[in-house]
């Protein structure tokens, strides 16, 4: 079980990978350290988009410990080990409430990848024997609503929608009271894709935000911010943007399947300081994974 949850992550990370593949090369077939290997090595993490501070950061660390004698032929491992520093130590995937329905608002700009993100994360709790209703607000498009009408009734658990147009707020009040009144373990909250320039919609999701937490004490228990991974830096960027306005709890880091960007997850956790919780490797719905930083980084350079 384990070992085929480790060839999936391997497998859903192939192409930044291959990004990292290239600092192995590099180090495997060094002479020794010196200011051309550093030079190299520099450039090649640098290009495997882990983020200018952090390249800076292991080079000048592997040039010091080179010269306090402290590596010589575990290059690698002394890599990986800074690489691992610039994660966070793995936490809860999701805090639940400690009474009633714990309430999970999902948030993010247009094709981030919330809506499939919902569904896979619905079936995932589902997996573990948790009861899990989603609530469709983002009622911006028809289409929206369909889509995860279609992913709820495939996952077989409960969906709180109306019509478009509805008060996306009204729909969040609505899925409270069902997962209370039926004493539902999880309420994942769907919203529409936004920019924090959007200062109508940010207002939305704030009265979204409020209105839950009205219905369910301490409510919502996370707010995920799901960026898409394909995006590198940029992911970076909009993260910083949208904390502006609400408070995110945890990233989910979609479509790394996609990307050889998958190394801005180091930037995300120095420039945001937000854990990222999952991780999206591909469009299917068992294509959700808890991050679990220790075998990211195991995946990375295997
Ligand atoms: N390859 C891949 N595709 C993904 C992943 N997650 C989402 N997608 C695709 O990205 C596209 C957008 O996904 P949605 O879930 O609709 O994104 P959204 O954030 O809900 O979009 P809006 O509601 O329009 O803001 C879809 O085609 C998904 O199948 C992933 O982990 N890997
Ligand atoms: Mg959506």
């Amino acid at each position: 079980m384990l070992r085929s949850l480790f060839q999936k992550i391997k497998q859903g990370i192939i192409r930044t990978r291959s990004a990292f593949g290239s600092v192995l090369d590099l180090i495997r077939g060094r002479g020794r350290i010196d200011q051309d290997f550093l030079k190299e090595l520099e450039k090649r993490l640098y290009l495997a988009d882990i983020g200018g501070s952090a390249v800076a950061t292991i080079v000048d660390r592997v040039r010091q410990a080179f010269l306090n004698k402290e590596i010589d032929d575990n290059v690698v491992a002394f890599v990986q080990s800074e690489l691992r520093a610039l994660l966070d130590s793995p936490t809860e995937s999701i805090r639940y409430a400690s009474a009633g329905p714990t309430i999970l608002l999902i948030a993010g700009v247009n094709g981030s990848g919330k809506t499939t993100s919902i569904a896979k994360l619905a079936n995932l709790l589902k997996k573990e024997g948790k009861s899990v209703l989603v609530a469709a607000c983002d009622t911006f498009r028809a289409a929206a609503v369909d889509q995860l009408t279609i992913w709820s009734e495939r996952i077989g658990c409960e969906i709180v929608k109306n019509q478009m147009g509805a008060d996306p707020a009204s729909v969040a009040h609505d899925a409270c009271e069902k997962a209370k009144a039926r004493g539902l373990d999880v309420v994942i909250v769907d919203t529409a894709g936004r920019l924090h320039t959007q200062a109508h919609l940010m207002r939305e999701i704030e009265k979204i935000h409020r209105v839950i937490g009205k219905q369910v004490v301490n409510a919502p228990h996370e707010v995920f911010l799901v960026l898409d991974g394909t995006t590198g830096q940029n992911a970076v960027t909009q993260a910083e943007m949208f904390s502006k306005s609400v408070k995110c709890t945890g990233i989910i880091l979609s479509k790394l399947d996609g990307t050889a960007k998958g190394g801005a997850i180091f930037m995300i956790k120095q420039k945001i300081g937000l854990p990222v919780k999952f991780i999206g490797v591909g469009e299917g719905i068992d294509d959700l994974e808890v991050f679990d930083p220790d075998n990211f980084i195991k995946a990375l350079f295997e």
